[in-house]
Parts: C-alpha cells; structure tokens; sequence
C-alpha cells in the first residue's frame, strides 16, 4: 500500500490521502417575466445587484420580457440566494410581483 509506511522499530505510519479541494457547484439565479413589474425596475435591478451594464441589463431584461425566463447571472449558492433575497425585498418595496429562482449549474467531469 503505497500511503503505509513501516519504520525500524516496527511503527506503521498511514498517510491520510489527500482531500481533493472541489471547486463549490455553481448557481443559474434566474429571473422571471410578469406583466406588473416595469422594465425600468429590471434594469435597475439587473444593475445594482447584479452589477451589471447598462446595455448587459436591457439586454437582458428584453430576453426575459421575449422569452419569458432569463439568466441574471451564475454565483455559489449563498452569493444566488443572498442575490434573490435582495432582488425581492426591493421589488415587495414597490409592489412588484418579480420572480426570480435559482438552479445548479451541470458539474463538469
Ligand atoms: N414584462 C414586463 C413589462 O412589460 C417587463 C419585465 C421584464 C418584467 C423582465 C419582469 O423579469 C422581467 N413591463
């Protein structure tokens, strides 16, 4: 066995293998059309939390309004969910239905 090793007196000495550091799973936060939120607010949103530019945030808020689901960006879970929480305590704020989930990206081999 190669991680045992047996000294003079006798004493056998077991090296642990090494934990393999794994990169954490990363998140999709997905935002959500409706038709009460305004566009305005998307963008806002898309800017402030997810710091996004100007032209990524319309970009992306008129993929979501066409397509009726969109990516906002990809974090490790506790940055989505803190994200998501954010998002939707300033959307309540203004009485806006705005919806956004979170799902984990495939785990490459
Ligand atoms: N559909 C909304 C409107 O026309 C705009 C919108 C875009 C709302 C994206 C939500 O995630 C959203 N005012």
């Amino acid at each position: 066995m190669a991680d045992q090793f047996e000294n003079d007196a006798g004493t056998i000495t077991r090296v642990k293998p090494e934990k393999k550091l794994k990169r954490p799973r990363l998140y999709r936060v997905l935002l959500h059309n409706d038709d009460y939120t305004t566009r305005e607010f998307v963008v806002l949103v898309l800017h402030h939390v997810f710091h996004l530019d100007e032209q990524s945030a319309i970009r992306i808020m008129l993929h979501v309004h066409n397509n009726g689901v969109g990516v906002a960006g990809v974090f490790t879970r506790e940055v989505a969910e803190t994200k998501i929480k954010k998002v939707e305590r300033m959307a309540r704020e203004q009485e806006f239905p705005l919806r956004l989930t979170m799902e984990p990206e495939e785990e490459d081999a």
